[in-house]
């Protein structure tokens, strides 16, 4: 037994319904994609992987990415999928922070990571997108491995997550984290096998890996499986997608896009959004134009989906909805389990199957935001309406969501605070209309200095992915502070709130 597999795979096994539609034009079905899984499970074997180890993975998005989680789902093996955008210089922490035993990554980044690869003790292999790299030739050559027994407690996936120090945290997941909340949402959303989801988020977060791909795989649906979020290639494939899942800039970008119109998105059964706040303003344009009103969520990688507004009821534009079915959801005065009056803003504490074991080896920082009686502290602030709704309304956690991704603002202040000419810096998201916060970077230059804010933007380059490097540097004086010394981020946001104002991108 190894209940998740069985669940999202085995069951498919020999079947000839369509699982991924690719832009090709090809379809593959379940029977040949688990066919597949099961020999890339037994060349990850072949090539010394056992149940337990890490298997961390910077590859493409592509089918074989997908199966390369139904292999390790079936072998026991850990998952540790990285973004795609990450340097060498941040990779280098996961793989050795885990102690994955193989970096997987795109042949044409193979030479860049040797070096993290040899350093960690990590074997390298590389996997691409279309049936290239060493584990995809060995996954050719390999007869189909069987699935390795396995229990519910057993781990399926380290998901790593910023912290406020700096420094990511692993979140362990376990097969009954990920079947649980996928069986759940299938229920909530109705999913069914004549699903076709338009699927064109990133597939190394909770959302595109384990929401989406999850509930499919759970109804027996099919996927429209993009590359990437391209506006073209989204209305291009609309018209035979029954349902599609977003962060908030899908919306806006579509919204933008004069050729959205009912004709062409008003058939899909549903739209979800999550990851980020959507705009009560997106909410209502998107009702005009579409006629559909999106179904907005609530989750975190520690505790998969939280909260969702209903699929038959009123789903109210600004709120995340309610617990769903299993999970429990309090909202408390921080710092205490005392749980604050209907109406009133509080910590967002979750409870249920969803939420994680843990973060790997940090028992401290688990011990910090994981209750012993099994509640999460999210670090979300929300309130509660009489009606049971949920709305998030800020973070008591110094982190910008910037089009769905998290950016943690102290692993940037640090690179900057060691360029020359800096004394100092804070980093801070403010309102951006493509990727809903964005980020400025803003410099106390030493004394007498003039910090070359063209070389602290190339130093940034070399250390941190694309997404978390700031697209706006200015310099002040000093920083505002309270009278404890610490940084008043609330006033910068205010004083450079209309950075972005009218920007595109
Ligand atoms: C790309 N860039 C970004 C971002 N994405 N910068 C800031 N924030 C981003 N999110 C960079 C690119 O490298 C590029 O840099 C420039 O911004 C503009 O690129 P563009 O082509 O416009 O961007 P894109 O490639 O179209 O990507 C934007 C995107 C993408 C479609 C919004 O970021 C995306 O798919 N986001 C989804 C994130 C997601 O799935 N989050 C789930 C995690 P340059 O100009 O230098 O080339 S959260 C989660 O899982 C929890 C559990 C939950 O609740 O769901
Ligand atoms: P991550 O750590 O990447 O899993 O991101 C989780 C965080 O995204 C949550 O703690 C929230 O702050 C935020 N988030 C997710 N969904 C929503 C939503 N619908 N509205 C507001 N914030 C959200």
């Amino acid at each position: 037994m190894n209940p998740l597999y069985d669940n999202l795979f085995g069951r498919h096994e020999g079947s000839a319904a369509p699982f991924l539609h690719l832009p090709s034009g090809d379809t593959i079905t379940y029977g040949a994609f688990v066919e597949r899984a099961a020999r890339m499970g037994a060349a990850l074997r072949a090539m010394g992987l056992n149940p337990g180890d890490r298997l961390a993975a910077q590859v493409e998005k592509s089918p074989d990415a997908v199966a390369l989680f139904a292999a390790c789902t079936s072998q026991g093996i850990i998952l540790l999928p990285l973004n795609t955008a990450y340097t060498p210089a941040e990779l280098d922490y996961f793989v050795t922070d885990s102690g994955a035993r193989m970096l997987l990554a795109d042949p044409a980044k193979a030479d860049a990571l040797g070096e993290v690869a040899a350093q960690s003790g990590a074997r390298l292999e590389t996997l691409g997108t279309q049936g290239d790299g060493t584990l995809a030739e060995a996954t050719d050559a390999a007869a189909p491995a069987a699935p390795e027994p396995r229990g519910e407690q057993d781990l399926a996936a380290f998901l790593y997550t910023s912290g406020t120090t700096g420094r990511s945290k692993g979140a362990m997941l376990s097969q009954e984290n990920l079947l649980s909340n996928a069986r759940t949402l299938t229920d909530y959303w109705r999913f069914t096998d004549s699903d076709v989801l338009l699927h064109a988020l990133p597939i190394f977060h909770t959302h595109g890996l384990f929401v989406a791909i999850n509930v499919t795989l759970i109804a027996g649906g099919s996927m429209i499986f993009l590359p990437r979020f391209d506006v073209d290639a989204v209305l291009e494939a609309l018209p035979r997608a029954t349902s599609m899942m977003g962060v908030p800039t899908f919306y806006t970008r579509l919204l933008a896009d004069e050729r959205f119109t009912r004709d062409v998105g008003g058939h899909l059964r549903l739209y979800t959004s999550g990851s980020a706040p959507m705009l009560e303003e997106t909410h209502h344009r998107f009702e005009q134009r579409i006629g559909q009103s999106i179904l907005e969520r609530y989750g975190m990688t520690e505790t998969n989906m939280s909260t969702s507004n209903p699929y038959d009821g009123e789903r109210r534009p600004g709120t995340v909805g309610f617990p769903l079915p299993g999970v429990e959801l309090r909202i408390c005065t921080p710092g205490t389990e005392d749980e604050v009056p209907t109406g009133e803003t509080g910590m967002i504490e979750v409870r249920g199957p969803n939420v994680f074991q843990g973060y790997w080896q940090m028992p401290e920082k688990t011990a910090d935001e994981l209750r012993a009686n099994g509640w999460f502290i999210t670090g979300d602030l929300g309130t509660r309406d009489a009606d049971g709704y949920v709305t998030i309304v800020g973070r008591d956690k110094d982190l910008v969501i910037s089009g769905g991704y998290n950016i943690y603002p102290r692993e940037v202040e640090q690179v900057i605070d060691a360029q020359p000419g800096v004394l100092e810096s804070a980093v801070i998201g403010v309102p951006h209309p493509d990727m809903g916060e964005g980020l400025v970077a803003v410099i106390v230059p030493r004394p007498g200095e003039t910090p070359d804010g063209a070389a602290i933007a190339a130093a940034v380059s070399t250390q941190l992915a694309r997404f978390k490097q700031p697209r706006a540097y200015v310099t002040a004086p000093q920083l505002p502070r309270n009278t404890m010394g610490k940084v008043q981020k609330a006033e910068l946001r205010r004083e450079h709130a209309d950075a972005f104002a009218g920007r595109a991108s």
